[in-house]
C-alpha cells in the first residue's frame, strides 16, 4: 500500500530569515503584543510571556515565521496575547494540534505553552506520544501545581497535603515529576527554570528553540491567587535557593538526569538531558519523498486517490 503523501517539507528546518528577508529589521515588543494579559495581577505567567517576546526580539523571529498553540487554562490564554498566528485549542490537545503544524509546515518554528492540568493531566497521553515521536516543536509548560482557571483544584503536580476544592483534607495521591515523565517518554530536550529568574527563562527557551526536535521545558510559575508562595524555596528573593544543574553534569546521561530530577524541591535548575535522534519530520518527510519517487509524474492528489482506491 502506497503512503500518504502531503506537500513536501523542506530539507532545512530553519527560522532563519530568507535571504530576500535578510535586511527586515526584527520585532519590537510593541509590534508582536496583543491584548493586555487577563491574568491576576503578580501571576508568574507574566514572566513567560515576557521573555518570549524578548526570545522574538532577540532573535529576529518574524510572524510569518513562528505559530504559537495552546490548550485551556490561564496559562493557555497565551496565544491571545501574542500578535502573531497562533491557536487557543481544545484542554490538553494543544501538541496534538501543534504536531500537525509542525509536521506540515517545517518551515515554522512550533512554539506550545501551557498548566500542568493541561500537559500532565487531561493532555498526559499527547505529551508521552508527542515526545516519543520526536516532533519538532519548543514546549513550555508553566506549572503551578494548582488548575487555576477552574479556581483551585489538585493538579498531577500538587504536593502531597495541597488544601484544593477537590482534596479538601490535602491531596493524597502522588504527584508527577514532570522531568522524569519527559526524559521517560522518549523527549530529547529536557529543562526546567522558573519565572522568577528572567535572565534563566530566556536561555532555556532559546536552547529548547535550537534544539532539532522536541524541546521540553517545565517553567515554575507561581498561582499567586490560589497557591500564593508555592516556590519560594526556589526563590533567593524569598530566603530560597536557586541551583543550576552542575557544571559537571553529562546532559546525555539519562540516568544522571533522572538523579537530578530525583532531588527534593526546589531541586535544580537548567538542562537535565539532551540527545540527538531523528525527528519524526524528517523520517516522514522521507517516508513521503519515497513514496513520489515510486510514482513519478503524479500529484499529491493522484497518489492519495490510488492509496484509497487501493484500499477499497
Ligand atoms: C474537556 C474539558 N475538561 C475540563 C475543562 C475545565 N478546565 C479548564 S482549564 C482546566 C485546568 C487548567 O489547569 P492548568 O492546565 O494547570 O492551567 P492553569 O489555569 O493552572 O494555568 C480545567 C480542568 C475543560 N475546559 N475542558
Ligand atoms: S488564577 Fe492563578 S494562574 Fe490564573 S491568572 Fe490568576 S494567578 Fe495566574
Ligand atoms: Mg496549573
Amino acid at each position: 500500500m502506497s503512503a500518504i503523501v502531503v506537500d513536501p517539507p523542506t530539507e532545512t528546518l530553519s527560522t532563519a530569515p530568507p535571504d530576500s528577508l535578510a535586511e527586515r529589521k526584527g520585532l519590537t515588543k510593541k509590534e508582536i503584543a496583543a491584548d493586555h494579559p487577563t491574568w491576576c495581577p503578580g501571576c508568574g505567567d507574566f514572566s513567560v510571556l515576557a521573555l518570549y517576546f524578548k526570545l522574538i526580539e532577540k532573535r529576529k523571529l518574524w510572524h510569518e515565521q513562528i505559530t504559537t498553540v495552546a490548550g485551556i487554562g490561564c496559562s493557555s490564554r497565551f496565544p491571545y496575547f501574542v500578535q502573531a498566528h497562533g491557536v487557543h485549542f481544545i484542554h490538553g490537545r494543544a501538541l496534538s494540534f501543534a504536531s500537525g503544524v509542525s509536521l506540515s509546515r517545517p518551515d515554522l518554528h512550533v512554539f506550545v505553552f501551557g498548566g500542568d492540568g493541561d500537559a500532565f493531566s487531561i493532555g498526559g497521553n499527547h505529551f508521552t506520544h508527542t515526545a516519543r515521536k520526536n516532533i519538532k516543536l519548543t514546549y513550555v509548560v508553566m506549572d503551578n501545581w494548582v488548575y487555576g482557571l477552574t479556581k483551585k483544584q489538585t493538579s498531577p503536580t500538587s504536593p502531597k497535603g495541597f488544601k484544593s476544592k477537590t482534596d479538601l483534607w490535602g491531596a493524597i495521591d502522588q504527584p508527577i515529576n514532570p522531568m522524569k515523565q519527559a526524559i521517560s517518554a522518549g523527549a530529547t530536550f529536557v529543562a526546567r527554570t522558573t519565572h522568577t529568574n528572567p535572565n534563566h527563562v530566556l536561555q532555556m527557551m532559546e536552547a529548547a528553540m535550537d534544539h532539532d526536535g522536541f524541546g521540553f521545558i517545565e517553567c515554575l510559575s507561581e498561582c499567586v491567587e490560589f497557591y500564593p508562595g508555592a516556590f519560594d524555596p526556589s526563590n533567593p528573593r524569598k530566603g530560597g535557593v536557586f541551583n543550576l544543574v552542575p557544571k559537571e553534569h553529562d546532559v546525555t546521561d539519562e540516568i544522571a538526569a533522572y538523579r537530578l530530577a530525583n532531588e527534593p524541591f526546589p531541586g535544580y535548575f537548567g538542562v537535565f538531558y539532551q540527545q540527538q535522534r531523528p525527528t519524526k519530520n524528517r523520517l516522514e518527510a522521507k517516508v513521503n519523498e519515497d513514496a513520489r519517487q515510486r510514482v513519478p509524474g503524479l500529484a499529491d492528489w493522484q497518489i492519495l486517490k490510488q492509496s484509497f482506491d487501493r484500499m477499497k
